[in-house]
C-alpha cells in the first residue's frame, strides 16, 4: 500500500475544482483517499495515455459528476418517478435525452444505463428471450464480452455464434457473415467491436439482418464520439438499436446509453428500468447531458477529425517501429498492432525472442506509457498473454497533440517495447514526461 499522502491541495488550490466543490473536506476527513485521487491525477498528467477506451472528461463533466445529484433517488423516468422531489433531476434527464437524440439523430434515447455492458444487457432483455440466437463478432477477433463470450450473460443465456475476420485481410467478411446468418438464423445480429480499427459497413449488416429477419444492434461504445463529431459515418439510420458508452471517444462521464427506433422505445426503457437496473445515477445522467452538449459544438468536430488523423499517423509510425497494424491501418481512433511482425520486421527483445502483448504492455508501463495488450486475429497466444497491443488517440488528442507528436510517441513506444532489460526505461520515461508537460491535462 502506498503511504498516506499528506494533503497537497486545499479548496483554494487551482486543481480543487476537479474534485468537486469542497476538496478540502476530503483532505480533512479522508487523507488516504484524497492521496489516491491526487496520485491518480499525477499519474494521468505525468504519463502517456494510449488506452483506446479512455479519455479525460472536461472539468464541467466532472463537476456534474461530483455533485449533489448523487444524493437523489429517482427510480422511473422523467415525469414518472417513484419518489418525490424529482423536478430537478427530471430536468437534467430530459435535457440529456433531448441532446442525445439531437446529437445522433435518433428517435429515442435512454441514458440511464450505468455502463456499456449494462446497455447491452438491456438490449438483449428488450429484444430476446433466453435461448435465442445471436450472431456477433468473435471476441478473439475484436468483439466484446457482452456479444456472446462464455462466462458473460450473453454467452450463458443465449446461443451465440461469433463471426471471424478474414485471415488474409483481417477485415470483416460480409459474405461470411451473410452465410452464417442464413444458416444460424439469429434473432439478433451485432456489429461494433472493441478492437477493430476499420469502418463497418452498416448498410451491409442492415441488408443481412433484413434477409434473415433479425434485429440489428450496433455497439458504438468505442466510436460514438467519432460519430457525434461527424468523423465517421453514423450507424443510426441502419440499426434498430445503437448502444454506446459516454466515456470513450465521446469524452463524457463513465456510463452507457441506448438509442433506438421509436417503436422499440418502451421495450428498451422497460428493459433498463425496472428489468435490469434500479435507481438511476442522476449525477452521471447530468454529466452525460453536459457531454452531449460539448460533443455538439463545432470544436468537437475538429477534435474527432484530429483523433482519426492522429490514429493514422501513429499507426503508420508504429509500423515503422516493426509493429504490424492489423488490417493494414485504421479509419478510427484505435489500432491493433501485431507484435509477431511481418516481412522480417518483428519486434524482438535483445536476445532475439519475440515479445508478447503482455510483456510489451509491462515494458511500456515501466516507461510511463499506458496501453493494453490485445489479441490479434487468429492469435495462438492465450488471452492473458496475446501477441498484440492496442493503442488509441482519444486522450492525446484531447491534450492537443497532433501528427508530429504521434511520431514522437511511436518512437517512444518502439524503444519501450524493445527494452528487454529495462535499461532505457528511465530515459524513455523522462522523454514521456517532457512530452506530456508540453500538452498538460487539466491546466489550472
Ligand atoms: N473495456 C473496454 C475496452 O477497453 O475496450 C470495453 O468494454
Amino acid at each position: 500500500m502506498s503511504p498516506v499522502a499528506a494533503p497537497r491541495s486545499t479548496s483554494a488550490d487551482p486543481i480543487a475544482p476537479f474534485f468537486g466543490p469542497d476538496y478540502g473536506a476530503l483532505v480533512r476527513t479522508d487523507p488516504q483517499i484524497a492521496g489516491v485521487l491526487l496520485d491518480e491525477l499525477e499519474r494521468q498528467r505525468g504519463t502517456l495515455q494510449l488506452i483506446a477506451s479512455e479519455n479525460p472528461a472536461s472539468p464541467a463533466v466532472l463537476a456534474a459528476l461530483g455533485s449533489v445529484l448523487s444524493n437523489k433517488y429517482a427510480e422511473g423516468y422523467p415525469g414518472r418517478r417513484y419518489y418525490g422531489g424529482c423536478a430537478q433531476v427530471d430536468a437534467a434527464e430530459r435535457l440529456g435525452v433531448d441532446r442525445a437524440c439531437a446529437l445522433f439523430g435518433a428517435d429515442h434515447a435512454n441514458i440511464q444505463p450505468h455502463t456499456g455492458a449494462a446497455a447491452n444487457l438491456a438490449v438483449f432483455a428488450a429484444l430476446l428471450t433466453p435461448g435465442d440466437r445471436v450472431l456477433a463478432m468473435a471476441l478473439q477477433h475484436g468483439g466484446h464480452l457482452t456479444h456472446g463470450a462464455q462466462g458473460n450473460f450473453s454467452g450463458t443465456w443465449f446461443e451465440t455464434l461469433g463471426y471471424p475476420v478474414r485471415e488474409d485481410t483481417e477485415l470483416i467478411d460480409y459474405d461470411r457473415v451473410r452465410d452464417l446468418a442464413r444458416s444460424h438464423r439469429p434473432k439478433l445480429i451485432i456489429c461494433g467491436a472493441t478492437a477493430y480499427s476499420r469502418l463497418i459497413d452498416f448498410a451491409a449488416f442492415r441488408s443481412i439482418a433484413n434477409e434473415v429477419g433479425a434485429y440489428l444492434l450496433v455497439d458504438a461504445a468505442h466510436f460514438a464520439g467519432l460519430v457525434a463529431g461527424r468523423a465517421i459515418p453514423s450507424p443510426v439510420p441502419y440499426a434498430d438499436v445503437v448502444t454506446l458508452t459516454t466515456h470513450k471517444t465521446l469524452r463524457g462521464p463513465r456510463g452507457g446509453a441506448i438509442l433506438c427506433r421509436a417503436e422499440l422505445a418502451s421495450a428498451i426503457d422497460r428493459a433498463v428500468f425496472p428489468f435490469s437496473q434500479g435507481g438511476p445515477l442522476m449525477h452521471a445522467i447530468a454529466a452525460k447531458a453536459v457531454a452531449f452538449a460539448e460533443a455538439s459544438r463545432p470544436e468537437f468536430r475538429n477534435y474527432a477529425t484530429q483523433v482519426v488523423s492522429n490514429a493514422r499517423a501513429l499507426t503508420t509510425a508504429l509500423a515503422q517501429e516493426g509493429m504490424r497494424p492489423v488490417s493494414g491501418g485504421t479509419d478510427t481512433h484505435l489500432a491493433v498492432l501485431d507484435l509477431r511482425g511481418a516481412a522480417g520486421v518483428a519486434v524482438r527483445t535483445a536476445d532475439g525472442v519475440k515479445v508478447t502483448g503482455r510483456e510489451a504492455e509491462l515494458r511500456c508501463e515501466r516507461a510511463g506509457i499506458m496501453l493494453n495488450r490485445s489479441c490479434v486475429p487468429y492469435d495462438s497466444a492465450k488471452p492473458m498473454v496475446t501477441s498484440g497491443l492496442r493503442v488509441g488517440t482519444a486522450t492525446v488528442t484531447t491534450q492537443g497533440m497532433k501528427e508530429p507528436e504521434m511520431h514522437r510517441i511511436a518512437a517512444l513506444v518502439g524503444r519501450a517495447v524493445r527494452d528487454a532489460d529495462g535499461s532505457v526505461a528511465a530515459e524513455v520515461q523522462k522523454e514521456v514526461a517532457e512530452l506530456v508537460d508540453e500538452f498538460p491535462l487539466y491546466q489550472a
